[in-house]
C-alpha cells in the first residue's frame, strides 16, 4: 500500500509537481516526502497523526474519522493512559504536544494525537480583514493558552517526528492540522508544516530514521481544492526537484 503513495521524485517525474524558478533549498529527501490525496483513516504505515483536541476523546473532522475507524478501544487506550492520569488542573494533552496510541482496527500501527493551535474561537468565522487575522496569528496573548500560534503548530510537527523516531516509527502521516475546524490559514499552516519537516529532516541521523513522511490532503473536504493548490505550490519551495 506504501508503494501506491507516490513520493514528491515520482511526481516531478510525472509532471504533477512544478519546481519553482528558485528556492534557496536544496534538493534533498524527494523519495522521502509523499503527497496524498485521500482519506488518512485508510492508509497502511507505521502512524497517522490525528488532528485531536487536548481531551482526546473523540470529536469531529479527522479526528471524528479516525476514531470511528479505530473503533471504541482506541478511545479507551487514551482514557486510560493519558485522560485517568492527568494531574488535577491539567488536560490529557495540551496544545502543541502530542500523545501516541496504538491503531486499533486502523490499517495504521500507531495514532500520534497532536492538539494544534485553535484559532476559531477568537475569528468566530471568517476574519473581517486581513489585519486582524495577522494579528490574531502573532499576538501571544489573542491566541491559545498565551502562545504564539505558529509556534505551537510547528510544535505538534517537531513533536510528532520525534516521537515517530523514539519509537522506531519508519513512516508517518499528516493531516493538514489546525486548518478545519481550529481555522488556521492554510498558507501560513502549510508553510510551517513543510518548514518544520524540511528542518527535521535535515539535522543530524534524523534522514536516515525516517523512511517516508506523507502530507495527506482530503479529498472530499470543503476546501481541498485550496488546500491540493497550496500544497502543490509551496511543497517544490521547500523540496525542489533535482
Ligand atoms: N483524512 C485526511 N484528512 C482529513 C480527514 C480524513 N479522513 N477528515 C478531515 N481531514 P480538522 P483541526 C482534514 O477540522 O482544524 C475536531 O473536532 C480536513 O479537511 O479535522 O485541527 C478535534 O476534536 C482538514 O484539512 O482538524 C478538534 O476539536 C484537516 O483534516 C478540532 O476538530 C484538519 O481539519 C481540531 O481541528
Amino acid at each position: 500500500p506504501l508503494a501506491e503513495v507516490k513520493t514528491l521524485r515520482q511526481l516531478y517525474e510525472a509532471g504533477d509537481l512544478r519546481a519553482p524558478a528558485k528556492s534557496e533549498y536544496k534538493p534533498a529527501f524527494l523519495d522521502k516526502v509523499s503527497l496524498h490525496l485521500g482519506d488518512i483513516t485508510k492508509l497502511q504505515v507505521d502512524a497517522i497523526v490525528n488532528a485531536a483536541n487536548s481531551g482526546l476523546q473523540g470529536g469531529g473532522g479527522v479526528d471524528g474519522s479516525i476514531h470511528r475507524a479505530a473503533g471504541p478501544g482506541l478511545k479507551a487506550e487514551l482514557r486510560e493512559k493519558y485522560v485517568d492520569t492527568a494531574k488535577a488542573g491539567s488536560v490529557p494533552c495540551p496544545t502543541g504536544e502530542v500523545r501516541i496510541s496504538t491503531g486499533h482496527e486502523l490499517p495504521s500501527k500507531y495514532v500520534i494525537h497532536a492538539v494544534g493551535p485553535s484559532l476559531a474561537w477568537n475569528l468566530r468565522g471568517p476574519p473581517a480583514e486581513d489585519t486582524k487575522l495577522a494579528t490574531l496569528l502573532r499576538d501571544p496573548t489573542s491566541a491559545s493558552e498565551g502562545k504564539i500560534p505558529a509556534a505551537l503548530l510547528a510544535s505538534c510537527y517537531q513533536n510528532s517526528l520525534e516521537v515517530m523516531v523514539e519509537n522506531k516509527l519508519k513512516h508517518i502521516a499528516f493531516p493538514c492540522i489546525s486548518t478545519g475546524i481550529y481555522g488556521y490559514p492554510i498558507v501560513e499552516a502549510t508553510e510551517i508544516a513543510l518548514h518544520t519537516i524540511r528542518t527535521f529532516l535535515s539535522a543530524d541521523d534524523h534522514a536516515d530514521k525516517v523512511e517516508r513522511v506523507i502530507f495527506v490532503l482530503f479529498d472530499k473536504g470543503p476546501d481541498s481544492e485550496r488546500d491540493i493548490a497550496t500544497y502543490r505550490k509551496l511543497l517544490p519551495h521547500f523540496f525542489p526537484q533535482e
